[in-house]
């Protein structure tokens, strides 16, 4: 409760902002985009991370205010971004599934892109493998409300869930994220890599993009590639960034 209390009044002094995780193909390490993620900075000087407010966010109803920010504040950045020259970048935000349960869930994202500009087609919204799994019909009818407003869908974490191919047939969803799990166990035992590989191939059949997440060393980024994984994100290439040094990063990249 008194971190709750913590939240809401940081989120009102400003003390939430996001950092920029550069994205990048495999093939050339070109950064593609960015996903953006979530830090509170408090009061006291500490940095929390997303994992440890976002429950007490959705638990107290606070998501909906806090996501409605991260997703303006993404999107205005991604403006700036190819007013600055990166005219293909593309952002990926997350959705909580408080958020996007919200009956004006839509409405708030079409005005969001309305009033930032920002261009649709270069957004991504990133929804759990556990949310895509549940309230099929109502997922379904959602995710198509959503594809229509110009986004497109990735789903985050794959892999830790159960989704059936034939529910992820009927979802509109454009892309899977391999869980930085099965990214770490993709170069010691042999089911971690089944896995990774799974999805790729998942992918491939379902004509779905694939990145995988966590990359940190060469070793998995070869592995990844010779898997024949297109995209990734990961303390490799880039940690999470400030909006000025992505610029910068972005600008060194070449
Ligand atoms: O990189 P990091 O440790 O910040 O991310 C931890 C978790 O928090 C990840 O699962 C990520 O998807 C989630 N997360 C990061 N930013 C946001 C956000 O803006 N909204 C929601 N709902 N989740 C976020
Ligand atoms: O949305 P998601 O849960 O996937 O958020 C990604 C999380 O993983 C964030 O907390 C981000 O800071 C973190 N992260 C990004 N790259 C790496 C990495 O290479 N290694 C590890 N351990 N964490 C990473
Ligand atoms: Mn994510
Ligand atoms: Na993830």
């Amino acid at each position: 409760v008194r971190m709750m209390h913590a939240l809401r009044s940081g989120f009102q002094r400003g003390e939430l902002f996001l950092a920029y995780q550069p994205q990048v193909d495999l093939a050339t390490n070109a950064a593609f985009g960015a996903e953006a993620l979530l830090r509170w900075r408090t009061e006291d000087g500490r940095l929390i991370g997303p994992d440890r407010f976002i429950p007490i966010a959705e638990y107290s109803g606070l998501i909906v205010d806090i996501g409605e920010w991260v997703l303006r504040q993404a999107l205005a950045e991604l403006v700036r971004l190819h007013a600055a020259g990166h005219c293909t970048f593309t952002m990926s935000v997350n959705v909580s599934q408080v958020q996007f349960r919200h009956p004006h869930f839509v409405d708030m994202l079409r005005r969001a892109l309305d009033d930032t500009r920002a261009p649709p087609e270069y957004v991504e919204l990133e929804i759990t493998e556990s949310m895509a799994m549940e309230e099929p019909a109502l997922l379904v009818e959602k995710l198509a409300q959503v594809k229509r407003t110009g986004v497109s869908i990735a789903i985050d974490d794959f892999g830790t869930g159960f989704s059936s191919l034939s529910h992820l047939q009927r979802l509109q969803v454009d892309r899977l994220k391999i869980d930085r799990t099965f990214v770490t166990e993709i170069t010691g035992s042999a089911r971690g890599s089944s896995i990774a590989e799974m999805v790729i191939q998942l992918g491939r059949n379902l004509g779905l993009s694939v990145i995988a997440e966590g990359v940190e060393d060469e070793r998995q980024a070869h592995i990844l590639r010779s898997l024949g994984c297109p995209l990734a994100q990961g303390f490799l290439f880039s940690r999470p960034l400030t909006p000025e040094a992505l610029v910068e990063w972005l600008g060194n990249q070449g």
